[in-house]
């Protein structure tokens, strides 16, 4: 009988254009999964990020996703640091390893900057370029990192040097749900070669809807307008007099256990699973568990996903936690803060180490 996953996965699949970027980032991918398995590396794709789902074709509207980012940016990072190949799947525009310390934070980049040469101004008290410039001042001026902020930018800059050098980090951006899955897919069967080397971490947060092509507007939906009855996204009259918007998305095919099946069968799946109600969490982790067979679901909530997340394997469930909740900030904060991340990556990786284990004795049994 066949396998009714399946099929609407084919016909989706069949029936979305897959993005104009996917033969690019297929060849990328390739190319990095080669360079790695040749130096017995181990792979993780890591996926970051909101997906969108485009309300036009030329679109103007759109429904987002929440997600900044920071969950996979920041255990991108942790993973590189273990040695691991990161393919890191993300939203264009979020966070990124190594520069999330610098952008989208409270600090415009420019603040972390002083002119090398130039005395009484910077926040820290001290002459921009931190007492050690040249006070009579330099013809043209040098730009040089503020001294509060050198230690730590330094550190940020040897291990993104180090993870260039090695090339530890390939960066493939995605906008809509579409080109999420068409990308996961394609670099899943990249990823074959490396059997259970290779680990998924699925931390994007992906939409669960989405506008089929035959209903999908092409141009700018106008609110002034009769709607064409065959788009579903069509604007109607509202009892105000004005227009309303009423969307009518599909679901989006359950990929998740084409992954296990299909797409990547031998590598270590792990996926997250947010909700906003605590009392909802676990059941839906166990669900997710059962429901796409991944060796580990890490649930969270949305208000606390920066200090507790819960391990949900088969048969336990384990809270790993920051100790205090002042240490919660895994974003534009001071390097002393502890992130979650550096707790959550080890976790996965010494799991992932497990199945190799597991898996390498009992080839070795046959
Ligand atoms: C997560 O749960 C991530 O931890 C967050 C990270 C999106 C909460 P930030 O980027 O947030 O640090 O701001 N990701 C998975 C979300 C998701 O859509 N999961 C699906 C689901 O819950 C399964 S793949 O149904």
């Amino acid at each position: 009988m066949t396998d009714p996953s399946s099929t609407s996965e084919s016909h989706y699949f069949a029936s979305n254009p897959p993005p104009p970027t996917l033969p690019q980032h297929t060849a990328q991918a390739n190319a990095f999964v080669k360079h790695h398995h040749t130096h017995s590396r181990r792979v993780v794709l890591l996926t970051s990020g909101g997906t969108t789902v485009p309300l036009e074709n030329q679109t103007v509207r759109f429904i987002d996703n929440f997600s900044a980012g920071t969950r996979g940016a920041t255990s991108a990072e942790y993973f590189i640091s273990q040695g691991y190949a990161v393919i890191f799947l993300h939203r264009q525009f979020s966070l990124l390893p190594f520069s999330r310390h610098y952008s989208h934070s409270t600090n415009c980049f420019l603040d972390f900057l002083s002119e090398w040469g130039r005395i009484g101004e910077g926040e820290d008290g001290e002459g921009e370029d931190g007492g050690e410039g040249n006070a009579g001042g330099a013809a043209t001026p040098d730009v040089v990192v503020k001294a509060k902020y050198r230690r730590e930018m330094l550190s940020v800059l040897r291990k993104y040097r180090k993870a260039k050098e090695q090339k530890l980090l390939l960066l493939l951006p995605f906008t809509t749900v579409t080109s999420y899955l068409f990308t996961l897919r394609a670099i899943a069967c990249e990823m074959r070669c490396l059997g259970n080397e290779a680990l998924f971490y699925l931390a994007a947060a992906v939409s669960d809807f989405f506008v089929p092509p035959d209903r999908m507007a092409e141009h700018k939906i106008q609110s002034g307008e009769v709607p064409d009855i065959t788009t579903s996204t069509t604007a109607v009259g509202s009892a105000g007099g004005g227009k309303k918007l009423v969307i009518d998305l599909d679901p989006v095919p359950k990929f998740l256990k084409r992954l296990v099946e299909q797409w990547a069968p031998e590598a270590m799946i792990v996926s997250f699973k947010l909700e906003t109600d605590p009392a909802l969490l676990l059941k839906k982790c166990n669900q997710s568990l059962e429901r796409y067979a991944h060796h580990l679901v890490i649930g969270n909530i949305l208000a606390t996903r920066k200090y507790e997340v819960l391990f949900v394997e088969e048969g336990s469930a384990q809270w790993v936690r920051l100790q205090t909740t002042t240490n919660a900030s895994s974003s534009g904060g001071s390097s002393e803060e502890v992130e979650i991340e550096s707790m959550i990556v080890p976790e996965v990786i010494k799991r992932h180490e497990k199945m190799l284990l597991k898996k390498a004795a009992a080839s070795t049994a046959i």
